[in-house]
């Protein structure tokens, strides 16, 4: 039986617009990977005809550290929109997520050229600049716990995002990252991401052509975590990337 592709994305839809957790849908569904791609297709349309506009790409799973606290082992590729960037040293209102955890990003910005089409582009040498940056990652459910299709099919926990000042563009092979909030803090480096960020952007060209995501001039591509994720409860995040600079963000608490 092939999967009922509105009906899977009808369970995160709302999820996502009654702020309430679900249960995993591989608990009860069967789908695959181009099912799970197809069901994060649909939400995005959703999201487009509620006025939202797409203006990026955003892996995952690009670090160990991610992989061993998720329990995914495979890169995947989400969607940012409009609606999920907050302004450096903004603030954003926790009321809007489930159970929000932060993480640690590379931003990476297209520049004028991008044609994916042709086949001796290479997004690397396309990108024009290059910025400390933080996700808000939100999983529609319950306990962050998905499988690997689970987690494609919801946008891949794509909630919120927010980035630094832009730099132009420079290697980060091995920068060290430090990422604090709520009196915790985490540390790594850049080199955690499949060996050097800038490796994100080549596999976010692949998995783009692959997955039939348009990039376009200006839009952000965000790496993927080099540490863990923090719990976001409230107070101010800040993310420190080493030559690359600071940006923070500060969560309003969710009243009780
Ligand atoms: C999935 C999103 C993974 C990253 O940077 O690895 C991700 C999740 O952890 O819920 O954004
Ligand atoms: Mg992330």
């Amino acid at each position: 039986m092939t999967a009922d592709i509105t009906a899977l994305a009808d369970v995160l839809d709302s999820a996502l617009v009654s702020v309430t957790d679900t249960p995993s849908l591989a608990d009860t569904a069967t789908f695959d990977l181009d099912d799970a791609y197809a069901v994060q297709a649909e939400l995005i349309e959703r999201r487009q005809a509620r006025g939202e506009r797409i203006i990026g790409i955003k892996m995952g799973f690009t670090s160990k550290a991610k992989m061993a606290q998720m329990g995914v082992a495979e890169v995947i590729v989400g969607r940012l929109t409009d609606a999920m960037q907050v302004d450096d040293g903004g603030s954003v209102d926790l009321a809007r997520f489930i159970h929000p955890r932060i993480e640690p990003e590379v931003a990476y910005r297209v520049g004028e050229h991008v044609d994916l089409d042709d086949p001796d582009f290479d997004l690397t040498t396309a990108v024009d600049a290059v910025a400390p940056a933080m996700e808000i990652i939100d999983s529609r459910y319950r306990d962050f716990r998905f499988t690997h299709e689970d987690v494609v099919a919801d946008n891949t926990s794509a909630a919120g995002f927010v980035v630094g000042k832009w730099q132009p563009l420079q290697a980060v092979p091995d920068a060290a990252v430090r990422i604090t909030v709520g009196g915790q803090e985490v540390t790594g480096t850049t080199a955690a991401i499949l060996g050097d960020p800038i490796e994100a952007v080549r596999e976010a060209q692949r998995m783009a052509i692959k997955r039939g995501l348009p990039v376009r001039p200006g839009d952000v591509i965000l790496a993927g975590a080099a540490t863990a994720a923090l719990p976001f409860d409230g107070g101010v995040a800040e993310c420190v990337v080493e030559g690359l600079g600071s940006v923070t963000v500060a969560g309003i608490p969710r009243q009780p």
